[in-house]
């Protein structure tokens, strides 16, 4: 509903937009209006109000405050601390240098200079193109477990994203949300652990929003948001969905054990399902990705029928009907 009043007064942006029509075209009570309004507001739309001519967007957040950020937060309630920066090294590599002085904590920075993917990977990261951030976690699970928290992230994310409904986002197993055949968000989940007890755990999310292009050599396979929607973007109307979404994803998680609450929708919403995939480590293989299971696997059916489950960061996997996939 929210996304349905600020699609009406980005239709006219600068335009007072009368409260009748936004009424009417909801179909919710004046107070109703006001108060998806106001929500609005606290996301950091500036929209004025005037008796007897109704509502006016006058912008959408382009940056993102600490003061929006600790609002967000504090109004979400899952995490303690918010912190925002203009830049820094990686914010994955932030909260692991500081997981002594920090519970639970979100960290959003308008750049990386050094952001990583998987295997230390690069992740572009320039400033004000993306939502660069990561939480730290002290999630009561078995160390064994905590990769799950990558896909229970997506799940999250994806949920968030689909507030932009001319876009249509999947997960691309196990860690990076794709939109068609590129790649809009990598997720980085990293962990500090004893034999059975997690000490912490950080997972970073990339998501490319505002880049028209990107630099060899992902230029062919990256993607993000603004190529694909009319909609505003605001970081901090992403953030406060999905930390919403992720608030409820995380405590099912912890409840149950497994993903086994988020089959569904890891499936529904899946990129490689049904496709012939290449592996890493069979490269000549014939596989076909069937789905994922509770516990996270990918399970695949080898060339000569077998049902297969493959581990998170096991093996690389790409649609072979895609060459170029990373
Ligand atoms: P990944 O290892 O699956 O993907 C890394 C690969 O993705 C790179 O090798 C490159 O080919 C490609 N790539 C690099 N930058 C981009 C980009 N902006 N968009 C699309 N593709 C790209 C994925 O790792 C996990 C990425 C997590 C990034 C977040 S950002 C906040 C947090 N801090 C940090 O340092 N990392 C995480």
């Amino acid at each position: 509903m929210r996304t349905q009043i600020l699609k009406l007064l980005a239709a006219q942006p600068g335009t007072f937009v009368s409260g009748e029509s936004l009424i009417k075209a909801t179909g919710i009570s004046r107070q109703g209006v006001w108060k998806h309004i106001q929500a609005l507001i606290d996301e950091g739309y500036q929209i004025t109000s005037a008796k007897g001519q109704g509502y006016c967007l006058e912008a959408s957040p382009t940056d993102l405050t600490q003061t929006q950020l600790e609002t967000i937060v504090g109004v979400n309630g899952l995490l303690d601390k918010a912190l925002h920066f203009e830049t820094i090294g990686s914010t994955n590599a932030y909260l692991k240098e500081h997981s002594r002085k920090l519970t639970t904590a979100l960290v959003v920075s308008d750049e990386q200079t050094a952001g990583r993917g998987r295997l230390g990977r690069n992740w572009e990261s320039a400033a004000g193109d993306g939502l660069w951030m990561s939480m730290l976690l002290r999630p009561p699970i078995q160390p064994a477990k905590a990769s799950m928290l990558t896909q229970v992230v997506a799940v999250s994310m994806v949920k968030a994203l689909q507030c932009f409904e001319d876009v249509r986002v999947s997960i691309k197993w196990p860690n990076d949300l794709w939109i068609g055949e590129t790649k809009l968000c990598g997720i980085l989940t990293e962990m500090a652990a004893e034999i059975n007890a997690i000490e912490y755990v950080v997972v970073g999310i990339g998501v490319n929003l505002k880049q028209q292009s990107f630099p060899e050599p992902i230029s062919g396979v990256a993607t993000s948001l603004v190529k694909h929607t009319q909609m505003p973007i605001s970081r901090a109307q992403i953030v406060a969905r999905f930390l919403d979404y992720f608030k409820e994803d995380y405590q099912q998680f912890i409840a149950d054990g497994d993903l086994s609450g988020f089959v569904p929708f890891l499936n529904e919403n899946a990129y490689l399902n049904g496709h012939q995939v290449w592996l890493s480590d069979r490269p000549d293989g014939n596989y076909k990705a069937l789905g994922v299971n509770a516990l996270g696997e990918l399970q695949v059916q080898d060339p000569e029928g077998n049902i297969v489950g493959l581990s998170y960061g096991e093996v690389s996997v790409r649609r072979k009907d895609y060459a170029i996939g990373i």
